[in-house]
């Protein structure tokens, strides 16, 4: 332990209790406003917000801080057609072949379909990938670990950011969606596409589902 440095925890801040109740019921109030929106704006969000909220995500914990992930920010128009390309040949075939009907009719609340032209309208997707390893400046291979649930921390902390900077998201999974690892050049056994982030401004008149969410009692119990 003590070949390895140590630093003091100067940056944690502590509140009064009145004030720890304020911060966190602001947070709630902030963040229960999210919805995974399908309608964007073509309008042009600056480059400097979204490095910004990704570098919150950066700050996620992971598995012995080895940060098992990689964000690939995709405006150029010809790289989102061909992603929509791809991501909308999956789509046909889940939705009219592979999906069971149980998870059709799971489904069918959200309005979703094949037709993904999100993919191409939003100023972004960012792409993101879990690396099952890393690899050191002389080549060698770092095993990760726990990178799925690292990167959905990661991943979840970039969604807040988002929300909180004034930008919508919608979590979208093609599937399978490995074409996205040859459209961006990323590496094919490194590297497993986690999720495809759009993010842009909500339309004017996007609608999304009436869905809520579950209240507390039935997703928390204390012991
Ligand atoms: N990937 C498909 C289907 C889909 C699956 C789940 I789970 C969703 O929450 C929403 C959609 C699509 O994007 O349409």
């Amino acid at each position: 332990m003590d070949e390895y440095p140590f630093v003091p925890l100067l940056d944690y801040r502590a509140y009064p209790e009145d004030e720890m109740m304020r911060r966190a019921r602001e947070f709630h109030a902030d963040l229960k406003r999210r919805r995974t929106v399908r309608q964007f704006l073509s309008r042009p969000v600056p480059r400097a917000i979204i490095d910004n909220c990704l570098s919150v995500a950066a700050t996620a914990p992971s598995g012995a801080n080895l940060q098992p992930w990689h964000f690939v920010v995709v405006s150029d128009p010809e790289t989102k057609r061909r992603i929509r390309e791809a991501a909308e040949e999956e789509e046909r075939h889940f939705y009219r072949h592979r999906a069971p009907q149980e998870w059709l009719d799971a489904l069918a609340p959200l309005g979703t379909d094949e037709n993904k032209p999100f993919l191409e309208q939003a100023p972004y997707l960012i792409a993101i990938f879990a690396q099952k390893y890393g690899r050191l400046a002389d080549g060698r291979r770092v095993k990760h670990y726990y990178p799925t649930e690292s990167v959905g921390l990661a991943t979840g902390m970039l969604i807040a950011a988002l929300h909180i900077a004034g930008l919508a998201t919608l979590t979208h999974t093609p599937s399978p969606m490995k074409f996205l690892n040859e459209i961006l050049g990323r590496p094919k056994t490194a590297e497993r596409p986690f999720l495809l982030l759009v993010v842009g401004y909500p339309d004017e008149n996007a609608m999304v589902p009436d869905i809520g969410r579950k209240p507390l009692n039935e997703v928390v119990s204390y012991v």
